[in-house]
Order: C-alpha cells, then sequence, then structure tokens
C-alpha cells in the first residue's frame, strides 16, 4: 500500500469551493490597488516567485526542556520529514526548499536523498553544522564549546564536523553551509572572551578555506543560551566582524529570535544589506527568548519592516545581495505541517506588503522631515489586506486556496497516524 498523499481531486474540489469568492475579492482589491498604480497581476507573479526553505527540524513536534508532546503520525526519519515538506509546498507552493541539520538528518546515501527530493519537487537550501550536543562515542565533548574551545583536539573535530557537512551539501546541491556555535560560558572569567574569539576565527578560517568556489557560509549569531553568562558569536556586530575578517563567501545570517527583546532588527538588515554580509535569514518570532514562535504570529508588523528593508535594498540594487530564506521554528503545540504553511503563508504576506510601499511617496515624505506622512506610507501597505494575492498567487501556482482547510479535510494527519507508528524515543529538547 502506497503511502497516503493529498489527491489532485481533493485540492480541485477544495478550490472550485472558493474560487467565486475568491475572484470577487481578488477584483475588488485589484480596482482598488490600480487606483495607487499597482497591477495586482504583476504582484501576484512576485508573489508566486517569492519562496523559503523549511527546516527538516521543523516538520516533527518541537519541545522545551520541561517536555516534549509528540504528536500523532511523527515524521520517523528523513524520509517521512521528505514527505511533510512536500505536502507543505503542495498546498502553499511558496517551499520549494529543505534545509537539513546534520547528524539529525544524516543518511547512507545522499545521491538518493537528493533524488527522492526532487521526486517530492524539492532541492536543499543551507546545510546546518551541529556542534552544540554530544553525538553517542564522540571523542571530545562539546561541554565546553567548539570551534572556539580551548581544547585543540575538540576544535579540529568541530572543523572536521562542518568539513563533513560541506561534503554532504555538494552531494545534496546545496551552495552553503549555516554555523551556529553554542560556545559561551556561564560565569564571569570562566572565559578569556577575547582568546575565544581568536579560537573561533581560527577554526572558521579553516572551515571557510574548505569552501567550494560558489558556496556561502553563514554565521549566526544568538544573544544568549545556551550560554547564560556570554556568547562567543552573540550580536551582529561580532558576526559582520568576523564575516569581514574571513572572506567575501562569509555572510551573517539572522535569526529574528537571536537578539534582545525590542531591538531594531530591521535596522540590523539594512546594516548588513549596506556592507553587502546579508547571508540570510532564519524566520520565527518571539515574544521574550528564543522562542521560535510561528512567524509572524507576535510581530507581524515587526517582519513587514524587515522586508521593506528587503525590497528597498532590492530596488536600490544593493550589492552582495542575495539572502537565503529560511524558516526556523519550534512547534510544541500546533501540527507542525499547519505552522509551517502559516509561517509562510506571513511571509508571502510581509513581501506582497513590502512590494506595494509608494517609494517614492516615502522618499518624498522623507526628504521633506515628513515623519508621520513616511510612516503613513508603510502603514498603508500594512495595512492593505493582500490575501487575496496570496491565495490567487497559490492557485495559479497550482496550490490551495485554503491549505489548512485543504489540509484537514484530507485527513492527511491520521493517514499518517496510521502509516508512522509511533517510535519510542526520549522526550525532552527542540527535536
Ligand atoms: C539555534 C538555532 C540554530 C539551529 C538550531 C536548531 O538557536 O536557531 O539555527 O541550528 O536553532
Ligand atoms: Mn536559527
Amino acid at each position: 500500500m502506497t503511502d497516503f498523499s493529498i489527491s489532485e481531486d481533493l485540492l480541485q474540489a477544495e478550490n472550485a469551493a472558493r474560487k467565486m469568492a475568491l475572484d470577487e475579492d481578488y477584483t475588488a482589491l485589484a480596482r482598488a490597488l490600480r487606483r495607487r498604480g499597482i497591477d495586482s497581476d504583476e504582484l501576484t507573479r512576485r508573489v508566486m516567485a517569492f519562496g523559503v526553505a523549511i527546516p527538516t527540524w521543523g516538520v516533527g513536534t518541537g519541545g522545551t526542556r520541561f517536555a516534549r508532546f509528540p504528536g500523532p503520525g511523527e515524521p520517523r526519519h528523513l524520509f517521512d520529514k521528505l514527505e511533510d515538506c512536500a505536502t507543505i509546498h503542495y498546498l502553499v507552493r511558496a517551499t520549494p526548499t529543505v534545509s537539513p541539520h546534520f547528524p539529525w538528518d544524516a543518511t547512507t546515501d545522499y545521491a538518493a536523498l537528493r533524488e527522492v527530493a526532487a521526486q517530492h519537487g524539492l532541492a536543499f537550501d543551507a546545510v546546518n553544522s551541529n556542534t552544540f550536543q554530544d553525538q553517542p562515542n564522540q571523542e571530545h565533548s562539546y561541554k565546553f564549546g567548539s570551534l572556539s574551545n580551548v581544547e585543540p583536539a575538540a576544535r579540529a573535530q568541530a572543523v572536521a564536523h562542518n568539513i563533513d557537512c560541506i561534503a554532504i551539501g555538494q552531494k545534496l546541491g546545496s551552495k552553503a553551509l549555516t554555523v551556529w556555535i553554542a560556545d559561551g560560558s556561564n560565569f564571569a572569567g570562566q572565559s578569556n572572551m577575547a582568546l575565544a574569539l581568536d579560537r573561533y576565527l581560527d577554526s572558521m578560517r579553516e572551515i571557510y578555506a574548505a569552501l567550494p568556489a560558489d558556496w556561502r557560509v553563514f554565521l549566526e549569531h544568538k544573544l544568549y543560551e545556551p550560554a547564560f553568562y556570554s556568547t562567543v558569536i552573540s550580536d551582529w556586530g561580532t558576526s559582520f566582524a568576523a564575516a569581514q575578517e574571513l572572506g567575501p563567501k562569509a555572510q551573517c545570517l539572522v535569526d529574528l529570535g537571536h537578539h534582545a527583546p525590542n531591538v531594531n532588527i530591521e535596522q540590523i538588515v539594512a546594516r548588513l544589506v549596506r556592507f553587502g554580509k546579508l547571508g540570510g535569514f532564519h524566520f520565527n518570532d518571539s515574544k521574550y527568548g528564543d522562542d521560535d514562535l510561528d512567524t509572524g504570529s507576535v510581530e507581524p508588523f515587526r517582519l513587514f519592516l524587515v522586508f521593506n528593508e528587503l525590497i528597498d535594498a532590492g530596488m536600490r540594487g544593493a550589492e552582495d545581495f542575495a539572502p537565503a530564506y529560511m524558516l526556523d521554528q519550534s512547534h510544541n503545540v500546533t501540527d507542525p505541517i499547519e505552522s509551517l504553511m502559516q509561517s509562510a503563508i506571513e511571509l508571502q504576506r510581509a513581501h506582497a506588503q513590502a512590494l506595494i510601499v509608494d517609494r517614492s511617496a516615502l522618499a518624498a515624505a522623507q526628504a521633506a522631515n515628513d515623519a508621520l506622512g513616511a510612516h503613513l506610507e508603510l502603514k498603508r501597505a500594512y495595512t492593505t489586506d493582500v490575501s487575496p494575492i496570496l491565495a490567487m498567487a497559490r492557485l495559479r501556482a497550482g496550490g490551495a486556496i485554503a491549505p489548512i482547510e485543504t489540509y484537514r479535510a484530507s485527513g492527511y494527519r491520521k493517514h499518517k497516524a496510521r502509516e508512522r507508528p509511533a517510535v519510542a524515543r526520549t522526550s525532552v529538547g527542540i527535536v
């Protein structure tokens, strides 16, 4: 018996039931946008071209250090994860790539993995290394750090792992390596913070030297956790300086949850763009710490402001500007597939809203120091409900007008619960 997948018939039936309402809403919005000099079909085409990568670690139920409550039909291995990623892309048509994490996604035949992904209509985005956990039979522990560990053998082990990830990524067709390290300290005095950064840079130079010519390495900063006094790559400034020092293939990755509350992340994005060092994003949302909540679920206006900087940079023809878009979330209380679909839609929404900002009116208001006028140009775009454009983009790309409703109508999760007998697993931590 082949594994269940959502049929074209069900998709067509679900769309047919919603098509007339969508056409009405789309036509009304198109008329309103035309009055603002915006071509809704062109906007829909731009939205159809938008893509974000799904993190393989995001399709399983996430958890915290306190507990993880796995749901029915959990993916048991990478191939189940790819099946769920394919289901997300089938319905929202905005997630054509997958970002894997090693060794969580380790397998024996990466060429076969690439082939299976291709059969699902998926490709691989940046690969993620993991030197923040010790693997069984690992020779040197990362308890006191990895790339910045005082032990040369532990650093060499971490460098070797990152170089292995590059080799795996090449087999998968990836073009980038994301390096996030948990290295830091919990007590003042525990670590010489200057020397720790030097050790990190020495290790990163070896990893940088192993990069193929057309690859990039993304340095991911994070303010704290799991280190709670100092973190080696704690902010965009350190990440930027390290990327500058390493060379043109090194850029900075902005995980939205890795900043202190109220930090102006959109300005960090503008700065990294200015210096050609914006490598990409891990999109999520947060209220307090690195909460890894669903994108756009807490601060949708901030997400819009980030995309406002990205669209402005694109229109300015910023150099070395090809940011990689990836989600990085932990789904502790929702069906991960539903959360990932809605998060991709919230990214499309922020992208579309940023595209309809009247940039000449905004520039004129800024030049005239018309503070409120300028702000209202952004608010006008942000308060435009572009949902019909997003739905039409999905429909024209062969997807679902209403992805979550269609997914629920399919009973996909119930089928997977039958196909995927629950596997006993330690049940703490994010995956
Ligand atoms: C660290 C992080 C990093 C991943 C991990 C799963 O908080 O954001 O990007 O490796 O989450
Ligand atoms: Mn991240």
